[in-house]
């Protein structure tokens, strides 16, 4: 046996700067780095005192201890260089945040201290009190900051929930080539999540203009590092994704800088991806005022001899030490430092009679304001006009796939920023059904194949819509998005009201509804119940190509992330389209009456609608007369329930038919707002005619067993519409 030892082809290095570095650092980006973690650490201090007066609501995350990893790094950056964070957030979002309204023009050695400081401190801490002024209106708080302006992409409550995010911000910024760079921190802990893999794979595999910083402050909670992982080291998993890994002491500022320097700009100039591995160590417990001794999961001696390194006593000496400050300047810096922290204290806070803390009550958000944000304002749509089948004269017949490419292709043609992202979707001539076909030659640097990283490539092309690009994500059978459940639900659909309407999710998720294939259990689910448990999502199920280009359109305008949901049925089905005329829109939250009838109303979508249309005949020789509705949009805040209530009105009966699994479908929650709106014209309960409550078999009897039959639908619908409840 031949054997080789093979050298690892990425550096993994370990810096550490010396008396000379610290002499080659430029002052005043010295003396702010300074200012940054002394305000950083008195911020903190002053947070848990808050916090101890009952002031805070929630955990207090502190970086006591962490200050350099954010104060060091953000001196690197430009304002324009993006940072996602995890939800240890404080010192990053402080940093990011003083960066953005002080230019490095100031000196804080000498010069005083700038109104932007002191506002940042009130807004941070108010954000973080959860208070109207804060930069998220107070309903963010510290494990939601964002700053857009600043290029704060958002602190993330789910570990690791922000790489996906923060890969994604680095490809648009790339595809952009504006040159920027973004840094995403994550905790030690976050090394173990699959979202973190995907997405340093992802940028790895594009060579993304991102550093990913691990704060290894060597405890999750109460679980060491060496609990968690059998390498301790944890950069040294840089090498696995094309990046090189870098190990730093969090307390040498010096090095920090230096090191971020020059990554960042080997990345402007198009160099590769890193890691930078902070060793650092947090003062306290994972939140609040207790060390982690009290816990037991650490020593007091160990505590006692990391409080020696604290960044926070070391730099004050150091620069002194070189020259940089003198004992004046030190005090000048501490009290300005001091000076932007008690203003903030000041303006959330008022002592009581008996010498308290207590909130400004005026600050308070208003309880009216508890649901504003969940949707964008509409505004997006605003000049256009809406258009019914009626209104067009000519039309052909066009596949339902076809459509869909077609569609797709005119947006790229028309938005240089729209992008699809998906498994497969520039191969096989089209992707797995034909969704994207003859784009890939149209287009190449924008039909993109990814990795089969569901979760992956729905959080990077939620990032690249953070940065403004408008993301078409294909999810290959509806079933996955399970596998993306964090970035499609926790991330993309909670953004908006999350971060206190502050952002708007530019993203479309088209998905295959994949039953009757025998495909399985995990290949055949109808996910609408699932996506409409978010509010976040618009979702729509075009039964037809003329509603799919209309929809589409609709969805590419949207400023909120649209689920498009296509039924495998549907691909290869023909439909009349407009001739020539891709660019019509179909309004969210319409649904159509598509056959009208007198006796009951059947509320439907998706292939479903096909599917009752084509019993029409059956139920007239029955003797019943069904008005058929297209719901066509599916979530409840766009749920057409003007046109629902108009025909019920009619009718006096209801039933609703889905394909879905009946836990898995929306007909409960439409069923109950009708009995509430419709009560007094309705003759009895509302319907629900669904498949049964199991996930589909494979085998080909068993599957058709499962799925809502015609003779169900038919049978259901002329019981209700006979009034004959106990049958239906
Ligand atoms: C997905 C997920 N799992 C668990 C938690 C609960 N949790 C919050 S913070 C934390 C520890 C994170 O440790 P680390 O990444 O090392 O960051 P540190 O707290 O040390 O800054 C855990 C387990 C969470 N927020 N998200
Ligand atoms: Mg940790």
């Amino acid at each position: 046996m031949k054997r080789k030892n093979l050298k690892p082809q990425f550096q993994w290095q370990q810096w550490k700067s010396d008396a000379e570095d610290v002499a080659a650092l430029e002052p005043t980006t010295a003396a702010r780095i300074l200012f940054d973690v002394l305000a950083i650490n008195k911020f903190e201090l002053a947070l848990l005192e808050l916090k101890g007066a009952d002031c805070v609501w929630g955990p207090v995350h502190t970086s006591v201890g962490q200050e350099a990893c954010a104060a060091a790094t953000v001196a690197a950056l430009q304002p324009g260089d993006k940072i996602a964070a995890t939800y240890r957030a404080h010192h990053h979002f402080l940093s990011k945040a003083m960066q953005f309204r002080v230019d490095g023009a100031w000196d804080p050695r000498t010069q005083p201290l700038p109104e932007e400081v002191n506002e940042v401190a009130q807004r941070t801490m108010a954000e973080i009190m959860g208070l109207a002024p804060g930069y998220c209106g107070g309903r963010g708080g510290s494990m939601h900051l964002r700053y857009r302006e600043a290029g704060f992409l958002g602190s993330n409550a789910i570990v690791a929930g922000g790489a996906p995010l923060a890969a994604g911000a680095a490809y648009a910024e790339k595809f952009l080539g504006t040159g920027n760079v973004v840094v995403c921190y994550v905790g030690d802990g976050a090394l173990h999540q699959g979202a973190l893999h995907e997405a340093l794979n992802l940028a790895g595999l594009w060579q993304l203009p991102l550093i990913l910083f691990i704060e290894n402050n060597l405890y999750a909670v109460a679980t060491s590092v060496k609990e968690a992982s059998a390498v301790e080291d944890l950069s040294v998993r840089a090498a696995a994704y094309a990046m090189d890994g870098y190990i730093v002491d969090g307390g040498d500022p010096v090095a920090i800088y230096q090191l971020v320097s020059e990554t960042v700009a080997a990345m402007r100039d198009g160099g590769r991806p890193c890691v930078i591995e902070a060793k650092c160590y947090r003062r306290f417990h994972h939140a609040g005022d207790v060390p982690g001794s009290a816990f037991r999961y650490r020593t007091k001696e160990e505590e006692a001899a990391q409080a020696k390194r604290e960044v926070v006593t070391t730099l004050p000496r150091l620069l002194e030490k070189a020259g940089v400050v003198d004992g004046e300047q030190l005090a000048h810096i501490d009290d300005a430092a001091q000076q932007a922290v008690d203003s903030a204290v000041a303006f959330c806070t008022e002592k009581g009679e008996d010498g308290s803390y207590r909130v400004r009550p005026e600050l308070w958000p208003g309880a009216d304001t508890a649901a504003v944000g969940m949707r964008s304002s509409g505004d997006e749509w605003k000049n256009i006009s809406f258009t019914t089948p009626e209104e067009l004269a000519e039309t052909e017949q066009m596949r339902y796939s076809d459509a869909i490419a077609a569609i797709t292709g005119r947006w790229l043609g028309r938005d240089p920023k729209a992008i699809v992202f998906g498994e497969e979707v520039a191969n096989l001539g089209g992707g797995a059904y034909g969704a994207t076909k003859g784009l890939t030659e149209r287009f190449p640097d924008r039909i993109i194949n990814t990795p089969i990283s569901e979760g992956g490539f729905s959080g990077l092309a939620f990032g690249t819509a953070q940065i403004g690009m408008r993301a078409i994500v294909e999810i290959m059978f509806a079933d996955f998005a399970l596998v993306a459940a964090d970035q499609l639900f926790n991330q993309i659909s909670k953004a908006r009201h999350m971060y206190g309407d502050t952002t708007d999710v530019p993203l479309v998720v088209r998905s295959r509804v994949g039953t009757g294939l025998g495909y399985g259990a995990q290949h055949s689910m109808d996910p609408v119940g699932l996506y409409a448990l978010f509010p976040g999502f618009r979702i729509v199920a075009p039964a037809n190509a003329f509603d799919y280009i209309g929809l589409f359109n609709s969805a590419m305008v949207s400023e909120d992330p649209v689920a498009i949901l296509e039924h495998n049925a549907l691909y290869t089905a023909q439909f009349p389209v407009p001739v020539g005329n891709l660019d019509y829109f179909v309004p969210f939250g319409s649904a159509r009456v598509v056959a009208t009838g007198s006796d009951v109303t059947v509320l439907t979508y998706g292939q479903m609608v096909n599917r009752c249309l084509g019993l029409q005949e059956q139920l007239a020789a029955a003797g019943v007369s069904a008005e058929i509705v297209d719901l066509r949009t599916l979530d409840q805040l766009d749920m057409d329930y003007a046109t629902i209530a108009e025909s019920v009105a009619k009718t006096g009966a209801c039933v609703i038919v889905e394909e879905a699994a009946k836990s898995q479908g929306v007909a409960g929650a439409v069923a109950e707002r009708i009995q509430v709106s419709c009560f007094d014209d309705l003759d009895g309960p509302v319907i629900a005619c669904t498949s049964l409550d199991i996930s589909t078999p494979v085998s080909r009897s068993l599957e058709l067993a499962a799925l809502v039959s015609d003779e169900q639908i038919v049978s259901t619908v002329r019981d209700v519409a006979s009034r004959s409840w106990d049958e239906a």
